[in-house]
């Protein structure tokens, strides 16, 4: 046998030389590897060491082969909570997340996760197996039959599909290329069950693979683009800068935080945004959003697209007369797509490149002694913050019983300022929009949640990719409704030991726990659960920590009590059923829906 581990990774499958018989020549025996070696063989030369996933026809020896090889495969109860974490694991790495899934049904379970990363521009491959296009492609009614690439064409950035083994190198470097490659996205890579034991000689499919150079290439913004954002910057008496959630997945955060303070412009960030400067930060505008938007007049947009979550750049938000009108602001947007600019309203100077690249030509361009902003400006924005901040301290000051979101919030607050370092994960309606506003972030990408979409179900993917690629305690801030979603992975996270602190913000329903049945029947209203229900329970079933919780006090306690032992723990924390609003702070967005103070 020839020594083939000092050539390549790829493993000897079989050897099918034949024993020579006597008096004849030795023949060269034939290396042989196969599709499934291939794949992983593929994945690992691109730097890819960990797989999201849930095994099945096809792709159960595939999972089993991955570990044998090194590579960490964390296995999910479901494919969406798995395809979620890839698509984080993205967003934390810069390294396309990989979601590995059977055919159609699983498949499909991981499909949303795969729209899901396309939407927020993260970086995901999903992998899925499926089967026999034959069959498949007749209709002739398949095992799990269904044709996966068409369906997952729309939703991806990107869609392969590999039928023979030789092209495995080609499929992953173009699923790579696709996912990382200037806006990132999700990408769908179709592996019918009949590649994986398709071999061939071990050499010629070392030679097949392709170690993907410069995936992400830097795209460096034209000169005169830069000037003219530069240009129009000299002319506002009001500049804002707003950071978006690229700007974050680009890890420019030195160069980011040069831009603002040397210019002295107050900025806001975006949900993912936040801890990119301290949100403690003096130049954070949080405190006065409502005031710097409409009256901002030169608004400079890093890695943040206007799309809903910034009202679509117009209407009153903006200061806009009308729902639609514009509010008279000038945009420069820096945004890697050139498609971008426009989407809503008129952009001045459009930016086009990476972010850390566009940052950087601003910076030099803006030169060591750039003025910084009016003091009316400055001060009215100060005075906003003063006031809306003093408001805040009060209500958080308050130690009600039940407890408040705002009670409850104010000790994750002082907990998530000790641990600066730790992950926080957060999905619900009130129970996202109020700890958006309550709890600080101190460090870049710490804040990961509901995104674009505004999706309910991230939140236990999110906790075990945060965890695993992060090495970070991760807390959770969790609806209850939200939680469960994806509430079952509470298993995988007792499963892998996971530092992750789940913290159920239990108002007994979806946005409040009090609603009733108009008809006065035996049902209850659609938007309520089970009454003090004990989702700790769930925690313990899998050996974990569960911890039931009243006060502020007890919640602080099992708080410190879950980051000293690093144990997975869920602390059910009982929340006034009445306290929230509809939709949280999208109440307008609700056709049906009337105001509630
Ligand atoms: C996948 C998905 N399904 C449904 C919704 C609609 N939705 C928005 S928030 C929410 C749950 C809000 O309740 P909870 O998580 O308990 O937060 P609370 O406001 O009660 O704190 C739901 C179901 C959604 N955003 N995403
Ligand atoms: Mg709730």
């Amino acid at each position: 046998m020839p020594d083939t581990a000092t050539k390549s990774s790829t493993a000897v499958a079989e050897d099918r030389s034949k024993a020579p018989g006597a008096g004849e020549p030795a023949a060269q025996p034939q290396a042989e590897t196969d599709g499934f070696q291939l794949v992983i063989d593929a994945l690992k030369l691109n730097g890819i060491d960990t797989i999201f996933g849930l095994p099945g026809i096809p792709i159960t020896d595939l999972t089993r082969r991955m570990q044998k090889d090194g590579l960490r495969v964390i296995s999910f109860r479901h494919e969406q909570n798995a395809g979620y974490a890839a698509s984080i694991a993205g967003f934390l790495t810069q390294k396309p997340g990989v979601c590995l899934t059977v055919s159609a049904p699983g498949f499909l379970n991981g499909v949303t996760a795969l729209a899901h990363a396309t939407t927020n521009c993260f970086p995901m491959i999903l992998i899925s197996g499926s089967s026999e296009r034959e069959i498949v492609d007749l209709q002739q009614g398949d095992y799990e039959e269904m044709d996966q690439l068409a369906i997952a064409k729309p939703l991806a950035k990107a869609a392969f599909r590999v039928l023979h083994a030789e092209d495995i190198g080609v499929g992953v470097a173009r699923a790579i290329r696709a996912a990382l490659s200037g806006r990132p996205g999700g990408v769908y890579l179709d592996l019918p069950a009949k590649l994986f034991p398709q071999s061939m000689d071990a050499e010629a499919g070392r030679k097949s693979l392709i170690k993907v150079v410069d995936p992400a290439p830097k795209q460096i913004p034209a000169s005169d683009a830069v000037q003219r954002a530069v240009d129009l910057l000299k002319t506002a008496k009001k500049p804002l800068i707003i950071l978006g959630k690229g700007a974050a997945y680009a890890q420019a955060d030195a160069d980011i935080r040069t831009l603002v303070e040397r210019t002295g412009i107050p900025y806001l960030p975006m949900s993912m945004a936040k801890g990119l400067l301290p949100d403690t930060h003096e130049q954070s505008a949080s405190a006065a959003r409502s005031y710097v938007l409409p009256e901002a007049d030169v608004v400079v947009l890093i890695g943040a697209r206007l799309n809903w979550l910034l009202s679509q750049g117009k209407g009153k938000t903006w200061g806009g007369a009308t729902p639609k009108a514009w509010g008279g602001q000038k945009f420069v947007q820096i945004d890697i797509s050139p498609q971008e600019a426009d989407s809503n309203v008129r952009i001045d100077a459009p930016v086009v490149g990476d972010i850390g690249s566009c940052v950087s030509a601003l910076l030099k361009a803006i030169g060591p002694n750039w003025p910084k902003p009016l003091a009316e400006w400055i001060g009215a924005i100060t005075e906003r913050k003063t006031k809306n901040v003093a408001k805040m301290a009060e209500t958080l000051a308050k130690t009600p019983s039940p407890m408040s979101f705002q009670s409850a919030l104010n000790v994750v607050r002082d907990i998530v300022r000790g641990n600066p370092d730790a992950m926080l994960v957060n999905e619900g309606a009130n129970a996202l929009d109020f700890t958006r506003s309550i709890v600080d972030m101190y460090k870049p990408r710490k804040r990961i949640d509901v995104g674009t979409w505004g999706i309910m179900g991230v939140g236990m993917g999110y906790c075990v990719a945060a965890a695993v690629v992060t090495g970070q305690q991760v807390i959770a801030v969790e609806g209850d409704s939200a939680f469960g979603f994806s509430g079952m992975e509470t298993e995988t996270i007792c499963r892998y030991n996971l530092p992750v602190c789940i913290v159920i913000m239990n108002n007994n329903g979806v946005y409040r726990g009090d609603e009733k049945n108009p008809t006065g029947g035996p049902d209850p209203s659609p938007l309520v659960f089970v009454k003090d229900a004990r989702y700790e329970k769930l925690m313990e079933a899998f050996g974990g920590v569960g911890v039931h919780v009243a006060t502020a006090d007890a919640l602080r306690k099992a708080m410190e009590d879950a980051i000293r032992s690093r144990r997975p723990t869920l602390i059910n924390a009982v929340i006034d059923e009445g306290g929230g609003t509809e939709s949280g702070r999208i109440t307008s967005l609700n056709p049906a829906a009337k105001k509630k103070a």
